[in-house]
């Protein structure tokens, strides 16, 4: 019988729009023709071409896509969820520059800013002609932000803010920084153009995940802001955290497009590879590795689009997108390191992309909510006792 692809078997396209299809086929081609190919080399020298990637993915109108007005695309959350698919399928970083400027960064404009603000800066952050990031870890409080240091406080009318965010993603590339910190009135958000006096960011450097990615540590000494750079429309914890559903729901179907990347790989290379005189792929110990993590990936990706339909009726829970982003992740990591035993110690080097993946994804576990934090928002959906504390 003639093999079938794995992202086929459950027959999950049948569930996608003509657009969706399209939107999902014009970024994969982006990915093979144009990403695909760089990105060993991208991660081995953990350098990427970051502000080329930005207009590239803006003139796909990949930035801010599930956003409306001001230059974005206004497209569905399952359209976006594929771009990231898609994106996440070449490597995880491509993904992360997409989803801090889209879902981070320019959704805490658009759900939160004034009018002056978004005008400012949606156009030009949706066609990748600004970068921005997003800064809500400090060095001793990343899965509780609540603890935060950062502070902003008064000076007649202006705002004065010290402090250090951590692990920010496109930090040293950013023309502006969404930054939350604590006032006397609560958490607020601020948007810290680059170049103000006061306002670093160093990248971190010796990271051996996420190398094709920028990682930077922002430093506010005594930044001065005018009144006009806070966030008008939110206080309290609400704000950021309402913009990591955004992020973690992209994250649901990103991790698929890892695990699935993975799983092409291993299938092709047991089928060419001959162990004890035939092909690794026909032997049942390796077809038992590939009927598991096929599965996993098939029902991951009913999953996603199941969300993704509830997020485009406005039904969504952040409940819901912690199970997501839990499973999937979780998933995507344990079919990528089994992939990479599939091709022994081809599996790791660069010259494949499993390696890649794999130590990318653990990343993806602890960013944007650990897998404990979304372990324990589920136990207190499921008990109604709160176990973070
Ligand atoms: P609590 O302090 O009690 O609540 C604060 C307020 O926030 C509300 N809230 C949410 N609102 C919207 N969406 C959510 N997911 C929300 N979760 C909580 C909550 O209702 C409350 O509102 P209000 O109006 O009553 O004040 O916090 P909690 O007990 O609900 O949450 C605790 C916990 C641990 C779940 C939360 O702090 C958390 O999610 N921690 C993890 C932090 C995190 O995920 N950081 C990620 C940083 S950004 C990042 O990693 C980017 S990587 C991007 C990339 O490169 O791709
Ligand atoms: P900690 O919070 O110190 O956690 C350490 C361990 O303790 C984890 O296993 C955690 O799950 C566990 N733990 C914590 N609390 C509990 C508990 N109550 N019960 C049991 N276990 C617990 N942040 C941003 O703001 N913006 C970004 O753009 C961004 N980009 C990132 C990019 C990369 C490559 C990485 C690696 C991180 C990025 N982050 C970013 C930071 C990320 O969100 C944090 O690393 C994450 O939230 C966890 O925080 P932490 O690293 O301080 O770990």
């Amino acid at each position: 019988p003639t093999p079938v692809h794995p992202s086929t078997l459950f027959a999950v396209d049948g569930l996608l729009t003509d657009e969706e299809r399209e939107i999902r086929g014009t970024v994969r081609r982006l990915c093979d023709e144009e990403l695909r190919p760089n990105l060993p080399g991208w991660f081995e020298e953990g350098r990427i071409p970051a502000r080329d990637l930005a207009r590239s993915f803006g003139s796909l109108g990949l930035l801010g896509m599930h956003l409306e007005g001001y230059g974005c695309a206004g497209l569905g959350a399952v359209a976006y969820g594929l771009a990231c698919l898609e994106l996440e399928g070449a490597d995880s970083g491509l993904r992360s520059l997409v989803s801090v400027q889209g879902s981070l960064a320019m959704f805490a404009i658009w759900k939160y800013g004034s009018e002056e603000q978004k005008q400012r800066w949606l156009p030009g952050m949706a066609t990748g002609e600004h970068i921005g990031c997003f800064g809500l870890t400090e060095p001793d409080h990343g899965s509780d932000p609540a603890g935060m240091r950062t502070s902003a406080r008064r000076d007649g009318a202006d705002w004065v803010l010290n402090g250090t965010k951590m692990w920010i993603t496109n930090g040293s590339v950013a023309d502006v920084a969404v930054v939350w910190a604590r006032t006397d009135d609560g958490v607020r958000g601020f948007l810290v153009p680059a170049g103000t006096p006061g306002f670093s960011a160093n990248d971190i450097g010796r990271k051996l995940s996420l190398r094709a990615s920028v990682t930077s540590e922002l430093v506010l000494e005594d930044v001065r802001l005018p009144a006009d750079a806070m966030l008008p429309e939110v206080r309290g914890l609400r704000g950021p955290l309402g913009c990591l559903n955004e992020a973690r729901f992209g994250i649901v179907f990103g991790a698929l497009g890892a695990a699935l990347d993975c799983l092409e790989t291993a299938i092709a290379y047991a089928g060419d590879r001959e162990v004890f005189g035939r092909p690794l792929a026909s032997f049942q110990l390796t077809q038992e590795k590939l009927a598991d993590m096929a599965l996993e990936v098939g029902k991951g990706m009913l999953l996603a689009v199941h969300l993704g339909r509830l997020k485009e009726a406005g039904e969504v829970t952040p409940e819901q997108i912690s199970a997501g982003k839990l499973n999937n992740v979780r998933e995507a990591l344990e079919v990528a390191r089994t992939c990479r035993t599939i091709l022994g110690a081809n599996g790791v080097t660069l010259e494949y992309p499993v390696i890649r993946h794999a130590v990318n994804l653990e990343s993806v576990l602890t960013y944007e909510g650990t897998s404990e934090i979304h372990t324990l928002v589920l136990g207190r959906t499921l008990t109604g006792h709160p176990a973070f504390a």
